[in-house]
């Protein structure tokens, strides 16, 4: 199957996100605002064909030597130029470890792509959130990327920095790598820090574990909402899609966090400039 249409990579029949005036839709966009309410995930199960998914998957795989590689102790939260006592929420580190192929080492026609470019998708989640603008991030490194976690690799605890991020999962691991979250455990103006401290402590009150299917695209809202991804375990490797769309059109990220990925990226490192030094 060549996937030169978007019919062959989306299940159209479920998901008619090119008709938005069917009843279909109007029932998933009132179904998924419901969902992220109350849960900050909606799930659309069956999103992408399965054939599509494990060409995805083979295709992400293969670009895993030249990703770049993530192994850190981070802290869940970013600098806020406070300094907070030793053991408080805000200082406590987790092990990031994954591999992420990045934008660039995608191939132009990957159905991946194909999916994150196809305008109706964009439309739909431009509705979905209630935004008046809606654009596809064009940072070349971050906007569409893949993480990809082998034996031992973890996403651990975080806030996300951006308001929502989603996701198609691609390939399940033998076991590990769940995705469990606290859904909206801090507002604007309560950081919540006893949940967090107790969460790091291992209570597992309020954690919930996300039932995510290979196929499924995932609407999640984690700027409020912390969660983590528990270690894989097995040779399979865990593979997961990620799309960047942001209000603003013509996004890039921060050249912080890209200058400290390309640290990360093989080859990356002695061609550019800022490392030479
Ligand atoms: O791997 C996942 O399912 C989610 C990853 C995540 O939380 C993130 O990229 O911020
Ligand atoms: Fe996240």
């Amino acid at each position: 199957m060549s996937f030169d249409t978007i019919a062959e990579i989306i299940d159209l029949d479920r998901y008619p996100l090119h008709r938005p005036e069917s009843p279909t839709v109007d029932a998933l966009l009132r179904e998924g605002q419901a969902a992220l309410g109350r849960d900050a995930l909606f799930s659309l199960p069956g999103f992408a064909r399965p054939e599509a998914v494990s060409f995805m998957a083979a295709e992400i795989e293969a670009r895993v030597p030249l990703a770049s590689r993530l192994e850190a102790n981070s802290a869940s939260y970013g600098d806020d130029g406070s300094s907070w006592p030793a053991g408080h929420p805000r200082t406590v580190t987790h092990q990031f470890r994954y591999h992420q192929v990045l934008n660039h080492q995608i191939p132009n026609d990957s159905p991946l792509r194909k999916i994150f470019c196809w305008e109706p998708l964009r439309e739909f989640l431009r509705q979905l959130m209630g935004y008046e603008t809606f654009h596809r991030s064009e940072c070349p490194h971050l906007a569409l990327t893949s993480k990809v976690a082998g034996d031992g690799d973890t996403d651990g605890w975080h806030f996300d920095g951006n308001d929502v991020v989603f996701s198609i999962l691609l390939r399940e691991p033998e076991g590990g790598g769940v995705f469990e979250y606290i859904p909206n455990v801090r507002s604007d103006t309560n950081q919540n820090y006893e949940t967090v401290a107790a969460v790091f402590n291992g209570n597992k009150d309020g954690v919930r574990r996300a039932k995510l299917a290979v196929g499924d695209l995932n609407v999640f809202q984690g700027n409020r909402t912390l969660h983590h991804v528990t270690p894989v375990q097995g040779a399979r490797k865990r593979i997961v899609g990620l799309f960047s769309y942001d209000r603003q059109p013509g996004t890039n990220f921060g050249e912080p966090y890209v200058a400290e990925l390309r640290r990360w990226t093989p080859g990356a490192m002695s061609t550019d400039p800022v490392f030479r030094a």
